[in-house]
Formats: structure tokens, sequence, C-alpha cells
């Protein structure tokens, strides 16, 4: 297995990268899911950065090509110190003005507070920076779309408490439970507190988005809180062996850097991330931004949409 811990410098790599046509509008579902007792891994027939390679904004065209390829793109210094003490002191007062509101998640074992959903809109200041160039610009360069938030929250790993988050695409999740029709969307992750490659960074596999990996068996309706708190939901997570697969071909990448980082990453990433049993917290605020012209619909997996905190429609 190939293993990098990349650290989050200003770094500017080019890689070419035939990306496939557009298929926006199209009607068939190529992603299907959540329908079948056997996964498969099939190529994505969609792009990754929309537009092309010249799109204006804070990207240059490597970067846009890099991010291409390898499915992310990193960034220091993106928020400042002030902003970073500003976010957390929102955390602290939403968690106490929330109590057991369904937008707080918390640790099965501990208690402790795990997620915190719709941060955008519990806190002004949060959606003050999420509206910023440096984070919606760069949705809006990659998407080539106006951009609207998907879903916002706040990962929070405690020092000695934290919990993992098992490997996952997004997009499988919004495409199946949110009626995402394809993965014109990306995440970004802003750290609140340094990354380390020991306190339960943020694993990417690269190149894991130019393939979708359909996750077995029918989900049942009103499942979503389970798999909030679990670390390893049942449903909605690929096959151990399918891991296996595009890790061994592929590698993993575990991304670290100071608090103020960026990570912007597409929806189809596969992700996860280890519990921390270190002395020090890493806290996260994830942002997600979906195009403008991939409105949600239906789900595609049969369920009931989820609530709005989870999938703003
Ligand atoms: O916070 C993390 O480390 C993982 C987050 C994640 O994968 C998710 O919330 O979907």
């Amino acid at each position: 297995m190939r293993e990098r811990i990349i650290e989050i410098v200003a770094t500017h790599t080019a890689t070419r990268t035939p990306e496939a046509g557009h298929l926006a509008n199209t009607s068939v579902d190529v992603y299907r899911t959540r329908l079948a007792e056997r996964s498969q891994i099939e190529p994505r027939p969609h792009n990754t950065v929309w537009g092309s390679m010249d799109n204006p904004g804070p990207l240059s065209s490597p970067e846009l090509r890099s991010y291409a390829d390898r499915g992310y793109h990193t960034e220091r210094n993106v928020l400042a110190a002030a902003d970073i003490d500003a976010c957390l002191r929102e955390v602290a007062s939403i968690t106490e003005r929330l109590g057991d509101d369904e937008r707080v998640i918390r640790e099965k074992s501990s208690g402790d507070v795990r997620s915190l959903f719709a941060v955008h809109q519990l806190s002004e200041v949060i959606a003050e920076i999420c509206s910023r160039e440096s984070i919606a610009g760069v949705a809006r360069q990659i998407l080539d779309d106006d951009v609207t938030i998907h879903q916002s929250r706040i990962n929070l790993k405690p020092g000695f408490a934290g919990g993992p988050f098992y490997w996952h695409s997004d997009f499988e999740t919004w495409h199946a439970e949110d009626g995402m029709p394809a993965p014109r969307a990306l995440s970004v992750s802003l750290a609140l507190t340094p990354n380390f490659s020991t306190n339960g960074p943020l694993m990417i596999i690269p190149g894991s988005h130019r393939r979708f990996v359909s996750c077995v068996g029918s989900t049942p309706d009103g499942y979503h809180h389970e798999s909030l708190t679990s670390y390893r939901p049942p449903f909605g997570t690929p096959e151990e062996e399918d891991v296996a697969v595009l890790a061994d071909e592929l590698g993993i990448d575990t991304i670290t850097g100071p608090a103020g980082s960026a990570l912007y990453f597409d929806s189809n990433c596969l992700h996860a991330s280890a519990g921390n049993i270190t002395p020090y917290p890493r806290s996260n605020l994830f942002v997600v931004f979906n195009a403008a012209s991939n409105a949600l619909r239906e789900p595609f997996g049969g369920t009931s949409p989820r609530p709005d905190h989870l999938a703003h429609r």
C-alpha cells in the first residue's frame, strides 16, 4: 500500500487529467446503489472540474488539473486566528443553546458532541466565512455554476475521546438518501485545530473520486440518525474488499496541516478518519457546496428525504 502524509503547504502540482464529457442532465441513473446484494466499482461518467481548466477563480489551471486528477486540493491560512477563535466560541454557544436538538450528534459511548449540523444557519459568523471567495469562490470555479450549501457541520474529535469515521463516499449517501443527481458538489474542510497525522485527520484515497463504488442493501426509512452516530454504519459504506482494491491501486493520503488550513475535496472521494486518542483535539468545519443546476430530487435509494439540517432543499 502506498501511504503518503500530505502536509498542507502552498504547493502547486500539475498533473494530466483526461476528463470525461459532461452528462449533467441525463435521466438514467448512472449511480445505482443500495439496490443489489453485490457491490460494483464502475468508472464515473461525470467530470470533476466542470467548465474548463481555465475557469476564472482562486485556483490556477494546474491546481484545477491536479484537483481533477487526485480529487482534492489543499491550502494553508484560509482562516485567520480570529476566525478560528470566533468559530470555536460559536461551537460552545451553539452546543449550550441547542441541548438535545437533532442538529447535535453525540458519541454513543461518551455522550461527547461528535457533530453539529447546519452551523451556517445557526451562526452568522460561520455563514460569513462560508460565503468568502476563498471558500465558496473555489466551489463556484470547480463546479462552474452558482452554488448552494447542501450541508454544513463541525466535526469535533476531543482529545482522548474522538470517534472514527468509516470509509465512505459522501456522494453515494447524498445520491441515495438526499436525491443529489450527479457528483457536481464538493466539500471544504476548514481546520479549527491542527490536524496531525496522529489526532484523526482525514484520509483520502486519491483518484477514488473517478470510480463509483456502490453500496449493498436496501436502506430502511429513517435510518439516518443511526448512520450519524455509528462509526461504521451498516448501509452507505463500501465493502472492505472494494476499499482494499482501491487503496492497493491508488494508495492512501493523510491530510495534515495547521489550524486555518483548507482541504477542498470532490463529493465522490473515498475518505475516512481514525479516532483521536491523543491529548490534542481535532475539530474541522465542513461546508458542502452543490451546483445550482444539480438540485436535489427524490432520493435515488427509495427512502424518504432526510431532514433539512442534513440536506438543505
Ligand atoms: O471529520 C472527519 O474526520 C470525517 C468526516 C466525514 O467523513 C463526514 O462527516 O462525512
